[in-house]
Protein backbone atom coordinates (compact mmCIF):
# COMPACT_ATOMS: atom_id res chain seq x y z
CA UNK A 1 0.00 0.00 0.00
CA UNK A 2 1.68 3.03 -1.06
CA UNK A 3 2.66 5.37 2.11
CA UNK A 4 1.86 8.79 0.28
CA UNK A 5 -1.87 7.45 0.45
CA UNK A 6 -2.05 6.32 3.85
CA UNK A 7 -1.07 9.67 5.27
CA UNK A 8 -2.74 11.81 2.63
CA UNK A 9 -5.89 9.66 4.64
CA UNK A 10 -4.72 9.83 8.07
CA UNK A 11 -3.96 13.69 7.60
CA UNK A 12 -7.93 13.95 6.60
CA UNK A 13 -7.18 14.69 3.10
CA UNK A 14 -10.86 15.09 1.81
CA UNK A 15 -9.87 13.66 -1.80
CA UNK A 16 -7.69 10.70 -0.76
CA UNK A 17 -10.00 9.82 1.98
CA UNK A 18 -13.58 9.85 -1.16
CA UNK A 19 -11.10 7.58 -2.94
CA UNK A 20 -10.28 5.17 -0.12
CA UNK A 21 -14.00 4.59 1.03
CA UNK A 22 -14.66 4.25 -2.92
CA UNK A 23 -12.46 1.61 -2.57
CA UNK A 24 -13.64 0.10 0.14
CA UNK A 25 -16.84 -0.03 -1.14
CA UNK A 26 -15.88 -1.36 -3.80
CA UNK A 27 -14.36 -4.34 -1.84
CA UNK A 28 -17.34 -5.00 0.21
CA UNK A 29 -19.09 -5.66 -3.15
CA UNK A 30 -16.12 -7.42 -5.00
CA UNK A 31 -15.51 -11.39 -4.89
CA UNK A 32 -12.20 -10.76 -3.70
CA UNK A 33 -10.35 -7.60 -3.39
CA UNK A 34 -6.47 -7.80 -2.40
CA UNK A 35 -6.77 -3.73 -2.45
CA UNK A 36 -9.32 -2.79 0.09
CA UNK A 37 -8.29 -5.48 2.32
CA UNK A 38 -4.54 -3.63 2.06
CA UNK A 39 -5.71 -0.65 2.86
CA UNK A 40 -7.74 -1.31 6.05
CA UNK A 41 -5.04 -3.17 7.35
CA UNK A 42 -2.70 -0.47 6.92
CA UNK A 43 -5.26 1.83 8.63
CA UNK A 44 -6.85 -0.03 11.72
CA UNK A 45 -3.93 0.15 14.22
CA UNK A 46 -5.23 4.27 13.85
CA UNK A 47 -8.79 3.92 14.35
CA UNK A 48 -10.49 3.78 17.75
CA UNK A 49 -11.04 7.12 18.48
CA UNK A 50 -14.26 8.56 17.06
CA UNK A 51 -17.18 8.49 18.31
CA UNK A 52 -20.11 6.57 16.14
CA UNK A 53 -23.46 7.79 16.02
CA UNK A 54 -26.08 6.08 14.54
CA UNK A 55 -29.75 7.95 13.40
CA UNK A 56 -32.10 6.04 12.46
CA UNK A 57 -36.01 5.93 11.79
CA UNK A 58 -39.06 5.82 9.15
CA UNK A 59 -38.82 7.82 5.78
CA UNK A 60 -39.34 11.58 5.91
CA UNK A 61 -38.61 11.58 9.88
CA UNK A 62 -36.44 14.17 9.32
CA UNK A 63 -32.99 11.67 9.56
CA UNK A 64 -30.77 13.86 6.52
CA UNK A 65 -32.06 17.15 8.02
CA UNK A 66 -31.20 16.75 11.76
CA UNK A 67 -27.94 15.54 10.59
CA UNK A 68 -27.05 18.17 8.81
CA UNK A 69 -28.11 20.33 11.65
CA UNK A 70 -25.65 17.62 14.46
CA UNK A 71 -22.76 17.96 11.91
CA UNK A 72 -22.73 22.31 11.79
CA UNK A 73 -23.38 22.02 15.78
CA UNK A 74 -20.41 19.65 16.15
CA UNK A 75 -18.46 22.28 14.12
CA UNK A 76 -19.53 24.98 15.60
CA UNK A 77 -17.98 23.10 18.50
CA UNK A 78 -14.80 22.67 16.62
CA UNK A 79 -15.09 18.91 16.00
CA UNK A 80 -14.11 17.64 13.03
CA UNK A 81 -17.55 15.89 11.60
CA UNK A 82 -18.10 13.27 8.86
CA UNK A 83 -21.38 11.36 7.55
CA UNK A 84 -22.06 8.73 6.07
CA UNK A 85 -26.21 8.17 4.73
CA UNK A 86 -26.91 5.07 3.64
CA UNK A 87 -30.00 4.10 1.61
CA UNK A 88 -31.10 0.84 1.77
CA UNK A 89 -34.10 0.97 0.38
CA UNK A 90 -33.35 2.87 -3.29
CA UNK A 91 -30.72 2.75 -4.59
CA UNK A 92 -31.79 3.81 -8.19
CA UNK A 93 -33.82 6.10 -6.76
CA UNK A 94 -33.39 9.87 -8.35
CA UNK A 95 -35.27 11.14 -5.21
CA UNK A 96 -32.63 10.15 -3.33
CA UNK A 97 -29.61 11.19 -4.81
CA UNK A 98 -31.15 14.62 -5.30
CA UNK A 99 -31.32 14.77 -2.09
CA UNK A 100 -28.11 13.72 -1.28
CA UNK A 101 -26.58 16.67 -3.62
CA UNK A 102 -28.74 19.04 -2.30
CA UNK A 103 -27.21 18.08 1.13
CA UNK A 104 -23.95 18.37 -0.43
CA UNK A 105 -24.46 21.74 -1.42
CA UNK A 106 -25.44 22.60 2.11
CA UNK A 107 -22.66 21.69 3.38
CA UNK A 108 -20.26 23.05 0.76
CA UNK A 109 -17.60 24.59 2.23
CA UNK A 110 -18.40 23.78 5.79
CA UNK A 111 -15.30 21.10 6.25
CA UNK A 112 -18.35 18.08 7.13
CA UNK A 113 -17.34 14.83 5.20
CA UNK A 114 -20.56 13.75 3.42
CA UNK A 115 -20.75 10.51 1.73
CA UNK A 116 -23.49 8.39 0.47
CA UNK A 117 -23.06 4.76 0.28
CA UNK A 118 -26.40 2.30 -1.50
CA UNK A 119 -26.91 -1.74 -1.11
CA UNK A 120 -26.52 -2.59 -4.96
CA UNK A 121 -29.64 -5.07 -3.75
CA UNK A 122 -26.71 -6.76 -1.25
CA UNK A 123 -27.10 -5.80 2.06
CA UNK A 124 -24.45 -8.07 3.74
CA UNK A 125 -22.19 -5.92 1.81
CA UNK A 126 -23.52 -2.87 3.19
CA UNK A 127 -23.22 -3.65 5.80
CA UNK A 128 -19.57 -4.70 5.19
CA UNK A 129 -18.76 -1.09 3.16
CA UNK A 130 -20.15 0.83 5.76
CA UNK A 131 -18.30 -1.00 8.88
CA UNK A 132 -15.12 -0.45 6.60
CA UNK A 133 -15.84 2.87 5.39
CA UNK A 134 -16.24 3.88 9.12
CA UNK A 135 -12.77 2.35 9.44
CA UNK A 136 -11.59 4.77 7.22
CA UNK A 137 -12.87 8.17 8.39
CA UNK A 138 -11.87 7.23 11.79
CA UNK A 139 -8.25 6.35 10.85
CA UNK A 140 -8.41 9.92 8.70
CA UNK A 141 -8.98 11.92 12.26
CA UNK A 142 -12.58 12.33 12.25
CA UNK A 143 -13.94 13.12 15.73
CA UNK A 144 -17.40 12.59 14.86
CA UNK A 145 -19.14 9.93 12.27
CA UNK A 146 -22.96 10.48 11.93
CA UNK A 147 -24.37 7.32 10.10
CA UNK A 148 -27.89 7.60 9.02
CA UNK A 149 -29.84 4.73 8.42
CA UNK A 150 -33.54 3.85 7.40
CA UNK A 151 -35.40 2.35 10.36
CA UNK A 152 -37.46 -0.41 8.99
CA UNK A 153 -35.74 -4.04 8.72
CA UNK A 154 -33.19 -6.17 10.32
CA UNK A 155 -30.19 -4.38 8.24
CA UNK A 156 -30.84 -1.75 9.26
CA UNK A 157 -30.83 -2.42 13.00
CA UNK A 158 -27.52 -4.46 12.31
CA UNK A 159 -25.83 -1.25 11.07
CA UNK A 160 -27.17 0.85 13.84
CA UNK A 161 -25.07 -1.69 15.61
CA UNK A 162 -21.75 -0.42 14.46
CA UNK A 163 -22.29 2.98 16.48
CA UNK A 164 -21.47 3.86 20.27
CA UNK A 165 -24.60 6.09 20.61
CA UNK A 166 -27.63 5.38 18.96
CA UNK A 167 -30.26 7.86 17.89
CA UNK A 168 -34.12 6.42 17.01
CA UNK A 169 -36.11 9.37 15.34
CA UNK A 170 -39.85 10.19 15.62
CA UNK A 171 -42.37 13.05 13.80
CA UNK A 172 -45.70 13.27 14.34
CA UNK A 173 -48.01 13.17 11.48
CA UNK A 174 -46.69 9.61 9.94
CA UNK A 175 -49.35 7.62 11.23
CA UNK A 176 -50.99 8.05 14.69
CA UNK A 177 -48.10 5.28 15.91
CA UNK A 178 -45.33 5.57 17.41
CA UNK A 179 -42.93 3.95 14.48
CA UNK A 180 -40.00 2.94 16.82
CA UNK A 181 -42.57 0.84 19.00
CA UNK A 182 -44.32 -0.56 15.83
CA UNK A 183 -40.76 -1.52 14.10
CA UNK A 184 -39.37 -2.98 17.67
CA UNK A 185 -36.00 -0.42 17.18
CA UNK A 186 -36.85 1.24 20.32
CA UNK A 187 -34.69 -1.07 22.14
CA UNK A 188 -31.49 0.09 20.13
CA UNK A 189 -32.28 3.50 21.26
CA UNK A 190 -29.58 5.45 23.48
CA UNK A 191 -31.65 9.16 22.23
CA UNK A 192 -35.15 9.58 21.32
CA UNK A 193 -35.39 12.47 19.55
CA UNK A 194 -39.19 13.54 18.68
CA UNK A 195 -38.39 15.93 15.33
CA UNK A 196 -40.66 18.15 13.78
CA UNK A 197 -41.78 19.49 16.81
CA UNK A 198 -43.45 22.51 14.84
CA UNK A 199 -46.19 19.92 14.27
CA UNK A 200 -49.34 19.08 16.10
CA UNK A 201 -48.69 16.20 17.95
CA UNK A 202 -45.21 16.46 19.12
CA UNK A 203 -46.13 16.41 22.57
CA UNK A 204 -48.12 13.61 22.33
CA UNK A 205 -45.31 11.37 20.58
CA UNK A 206 -42.89 12.54 23.45
CA UNK A 207 -45.95 11.61 26.32
CA UNK A 208 -45.83 7.92 24.16
CA UNK A 209 -42.34 7.27 24.22
CA UNK A 210 -41.76 8.04 27.63
CA UNK A 211 -44.60 6.10 28.65
CA UNK A 212 -42.90 3.19 27.08
CA UNK A 213 -39.84 3.86 28.43
CA UNK A 214 -41.36 3.52 31.85
CA UNK A 215 -43.52 0.58 31.08
CA UNK A 216 -40.34 -1.22 30.12
CA UNK A 217 -37.62 -0.79 32.35
CA UNK A 218 -35.16 -2.67 30.40
CA UNK A 219 -35.18 -0.21 27.67
CA UNK A 220 -31.78 1.58 28.30
CA UNK A 221 -30.29 -0.93 30.15
CA UNK A 222 -27.32 -1.39 28.81
CA UNK A 223 -25.45 -5.11 28.84
CA UNK A 224 -23.11 -5.14 31.70
CA UNK A 225 -22.97 -6.83 35.03
CA UNK A 226 -24.58 -4.51 37.28
CA UNK A 227 -26.80 -3.83 34.84
CA UNK A 228 -26.17 0.18 35.02
CA UNK A 229 -29.20 1.98 33.56
CA UNK A 230 -28.76 4.10 31.32
CA UNK A 231 -32.98 5.97 30.41
CA UNK A 232 -33.06 7.28 26.95
CA UNK A 233 -33.99 10.56 26.89
CA UNK A 234 -36.96 12.25 24.76
CA UNK A 235 -36.01 15.06 22.76
CA UNK A 236 -37.99 17.73 20.67
CA UNK A 237 -36.70 19.16 18.15
CA UNK A 238 -37.28 21.12 14.77
CA UNK A 239 -34.53 19.70 12.58
CA UNK A 240 -35.26 22.60 9.94
CA UNK A 241 -34.88 25.54 11.80
CA UNK A 242 -31.87 23.86 14.60
CA UNK A 243 -34.30 24.28 17.77
CA UNK A 244 -33.58 21.42 20.30
CA UNK A 245 -29.99 20.29 18.36
CA UNK A 246 -27.92 21.63 21.02
CA UNK A 247 -29.68 19.61 23.68
CA UNK A 248 -29.37 16.53 21.27
CA UNK A 249 -25.84 17.08 20.89
CA UNK A 250 -25.17 17.49 25.21
CA UNK A 251 -27.37 14.37 25.64
CA UNK A 252 -24.84 12.44 23.02
CA UNK A 253 -22.18 13.33 25.35
CA UNK A 254 -23.73 12.56 28.37
CA UNK A 255 -24.25 9.00 26.65
CA UNK A 256 -20.62 9.08 25.83
CA UNK A 257 -19.61 9.87 29.66
CA UNK A 258 -21.52 7.20 30.67
CA UNK A 259 -20.41 4.81 28.76
CA UNK A 260 -16.81 5.73 29.52
CA UNK A 261 -17.68 5.64 32.99
CA UNK A 262 -19.06 2.68 33.26
CA UNK A 263 -16.53 0.48 30.68
CA UNK A 264 -19.53 0.18 28.31
CA UNK A 265 -17.84 1.13 25.25
CA UNK A 266 -15.90 -1.66 25.24
CA UNK A 267 -19.32 -3.48 24.73
CA UNK A 268 -20.30 -1.99 22.29
CA UNK A 269 -17.02 -2.12 20.36
CA UNK A 270 -17.38 -5.58 21.32
CA UNK A 271 -20.97 -5.90 19.97
CA UNK A 272 -19.93 -4.04 16.85
CA UNK A 273 -16.53 -6.25 15.80
CA UNK A 274 -18.24 -9.81 16.56
CA UNK A 275 -20.72 -9.01 14.30
CA UNK A 276 -18.48 -7.96 11.34
CA UNK A 277 -16.23 -10.70 12.09
CA UNK A 278 -19.06 -13.20 12.03
CA UNK A 279 -20.00 -11.42 8.73
CA UNK A 280 -16.70 -11.47 7.04
CA UNK A 281 -15.84 -15.50 7.91
CA UNK A 282 -19.64 -16.20 6.38
CA UNK A 283 -18.27 -14.43 3.19
CA UNK A 284 -14.98 -15.52 3.06
CA UNK A 285 -15.66 -19.18 3.73
CA UNK A 286 -18.47 -19.38 1.20
CA UNK A 287 -16.54 -17.53 -1.39
CA UNK A 288 -13.39 -19.62 -0.58
CA UNK A 289 -15.49 -23.09 -0.46
CA UNK A 290 -17.15 -22.14 -3.74
CA UNK A 291 -13.53 -20.68 -5.57
CA UNK A 292 -12.49 -24.55 -5.18
CA UNK A 293 -15.77 -26.45 -6.63
CA UNK A 294 -15.77 -26.49 -10.38
CA UNK A 295 -19.31 -25.27 -11.77
CA UNK A 296 -19.94 -28.49 -13.49
CA UNK A 297 -19.68 -29.99 -10.08
CA UNK A 298 -21.72 -27.94 -8.57
CA UNK A 299 -24.47 -28.14 -11.70
CA UNK A 300 -24.22 -31.99 -11.12
CA UNK A 301 -25.04 -31.64 -7.48
CA UNK A 302 -27.72 -29.51 -7.52
CA UNK A 303 -28.93 -31.71 -9.91
CA UNK A 304 -28.94 -34.45 -7.56
CA UNK A 305 -30.97 -32.46 -4.93
CA UNK A 306 -33.70 -30.92 -7.76
CA UNK A 307 -33.76 -34.99 -9.07
CA UNK A 308 -34.54 -36.10 -4.71
CA UNK A 309 -31.33 -37.92 -5.50
CA UNK A 310 -29.71 -36.78 -2.80
CA UNK A 311 -30.76 -33.96 0.36
CA UNK A 312 -29.44 -30.93 0.96
CA UNK A 313 -27.89 -31.69 4.17
CA UNK A 314 -25.40 -34.72 2.80
CA UNK A 315 -24.54 -32.66 0.00
CA UNK A 316 -23.32 -29.33 2.03
CA UNK A 317 -21.56 -32.23 4.17
CA UNK A 318 -20.04 -33.07 1.11
CA UNK A 319 -18.90 -29.78 -0.34
CA UNK A 320 -17.51 -28.66 3.30
CA UNK A 321 -15.51 -31.64 3.77
CA UNK A 322 -13.87 -31.61 0.36
CA UNK A 323 -13.98 -28.29 -0.91
CA UNK A 324 -13.23 -26.34 1.88
CA UNK A 325 -10.33 -24.27 1.67
CA UNK A 326 -6.73 -25.69 2.85
CA UNK A 327 -4.37 -22.97 4.28
CA UNK A 328 -3.25 -20.86 2.24
CA UNK A 329 -5.03 -21.25 -0.72
CA UNK A 330 -7.11 -18.50 -2.79
CA UNK A 331 -5.69 -15.45 -1.08
N1 LIG B 1 -42.02 20.90 9.54
C1 LIG B 1 -40.84 20.29 9.62
N2 LIG B 1 -40.35 19.64 8.56
C2 LIG B 1 -39.13 19.05 8.66
C3 LIG B 1 -38.36 19.10 9.86
N3 LIG B 1 -37.23 18.40 9.65
C4 LIG B 1 -37.27 17.93 8.39
N4 LIG B 1 -38.41 18.33 7.77
C5 LIG B 1 -38.85 18.06 6.40
O1 LIG B 1 -39.26 16.69 6.32
C6 LIG B 1 -38.95 16.16 5.03
C7 LIG B 1 -38.14 14.87 5.19
O2 LIG B 1 -36.88 15.21 5.74
P1 LIG B 1 -35.58 14.30 5.54
O3 LIG B 1 -34.52 14.94 6.37
O4 LIG B 1 -35.30 14.10 4.10
O5 LIG B 1 -36.10 12.95 6.20
P2 LIG B 1 -35.44 11.46 6.15
O6 LIG B 1 -36.15 10.71 5.08
O7 LIG B 1 -35.74 10.88 7.49
O8 LIG B 1 -33.98 11.62 5.90
C8 LIG B 1 -38.22 17.24 4.27
O9 LIG B 1 -39.13 17.90 3.44
C9 LIG B 1 -37.72 18.16 5.39
O10 LIG B 1 -37.57 19.48 4.95
C10 LIG B 1 -38.92 19.81 10.97
O11 LIG B 1 -38.33 19.90 12.05
N5 LIG B 1 -40.14 20.38 10.79
MG1 LIG C 1 -32.61 10.79 4.49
Amino acid sequence: MNNDFISQIRQGDPLAVARAITRVERGAFAEHDETARKLIRALFAFTGHAHIIGVTGAPGTGKSTLVNALAQEYRARGKRVAIIAVDPSSPFSGGALLGDRLRMQDLAGTGIFIRSMASRGQLGGLAAAVSDAILVLDAAGFEIILVETVGAGQGEVDIAKHAHTTLVLEAPGLGDEIQAIKAGILEIADVLVVNKADRDGANAAVAALEMNLSLNPALGIQNNSDKTAWRPPVIKTIALTAEGIGDVVDAIARHETFLNKNGLRANKERARFQDALRELLQRELLQRTLRTLPPARWDELIRQITERERDLYSVADEIIAQHSVPPNAGV
